[in-house]
């Protein structure tokens, strides 16, 4: 298709922009981390879903310089932010299955991590609950060495991925993303609220936060601090902000 040849233009031609989505702590509504969501800018066709263009950059090969930018973009713009004293916070950057089990990726994440002189644990880096349990036994090392390097990880649309529990247990992972699917009708649907209380409990008992994704409603925050979830992403904060107006929310919340 063509999009296979637009996208090949859109890192030179600078089409891509980050936006940032931030992320609260229920336990006193202070912003502590920001996941950094990819934008692709397209002068003809405008804007481009990741959804729509991730799986054509993974399957040319293309997915390896744009996530390498996306993590570059990320990791700077942290730095900068802390650099000008914005609160402190954890950047978390999607990884595709394909860069994690890039045998590089260590090497290019502790270089982009030196060159910026951010320590690694304000970067996390998200890998879907999918990506991880295609092949646990490979994700578990490769966990293991991000981990050696203080690099933290968390396990995205958590729920949706059939977790293998004896697997996720080995997983060097400091949190599960509550797939939004589970949030959406938390208020209403009994199922629902089942299954995200489950996954409260399992984090909770091997060691791991929770941070619930597509927080909407004030009663879905509600339940969801009842329960002991730590963290909430979502429109009911903030849909994911350009840069600036990000850092302008930060700076006019508490
Ligand atoms: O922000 P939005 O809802 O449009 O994102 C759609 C999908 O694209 C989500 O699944 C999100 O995880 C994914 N995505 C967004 N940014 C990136 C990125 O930089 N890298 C990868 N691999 N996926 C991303
Ligand atoms: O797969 P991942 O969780 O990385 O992607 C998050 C996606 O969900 C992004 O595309 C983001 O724009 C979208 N999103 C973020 N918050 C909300 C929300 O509150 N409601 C809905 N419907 N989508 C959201
Ligand atoms: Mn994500
Ligand atoms: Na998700």
């Amino acid at each position: 298709l063509q999009l296979v040849n637009a996208l090949r233009h859109a890192l030179p031609r600078h089409e891509f922009e980050l936006h940032f989505q931030p992320q609260v702590a229920l336990q006193d509504g202070h912003i502590v981390g920001a996941e950094a969501l990819l934008r692709w800018r397209h002068p003809e066709l405008g804007m481009i879903s990741p959804a729509e263009f991730i799986p054509i950059a993974e399957d040319s090969g293309q997915i390896l310089a744009i996530g390498e930018w996306v993590l570059r973009t990320a990791v700077r713009q942290l730095k900068q932010w802390l650099d000008a004293g914005l609160r402190p916070m954890v950047i978390a950057v999607n990884l595709s299955a394909v860069q994690f089990r890039h045998p590089n990726l260590m090497a290019l994440v502790t270089r982009i991590l030196d060159e910026a002189a951010l320590p690694p644990e304000f970067l996390e880096l998200e890998l879907t609950e999918a990506a991880a349990m295609d092949d646990p036994p490979a994700a578990i090392a490769i966990m293991n060495k991000l981990d050696e390097h203080g690099i933290r990880m968390s396990i995205d649309d958590f729920g949706t991925g059939y977790s293998s529990l004896s697997y996720l247990k080995k997983f060097k992972v400091n949190k599960l993303k509550i797939d939004q699917s589970f949030v959406r009708d938390i208020s209403d649907d009994p199922d629902d609220k089942a299954i995200v209380t489950a996954i409260i409990n399992l984090a909770s008992s091997l060691g791991m936060h929770t941070i619930a994704e597509g927080v909407e409603t004030a009663s879905q925050l509600a339940f969801l601090r009842l329960q002991g979830c730590d963290e909430v992403q979502g429109y009911y904060v903030s849909k994911p902000l350009p840069k600036d107006q990000f850092e302008a929310f930060v700076r006019n919340s508490i």
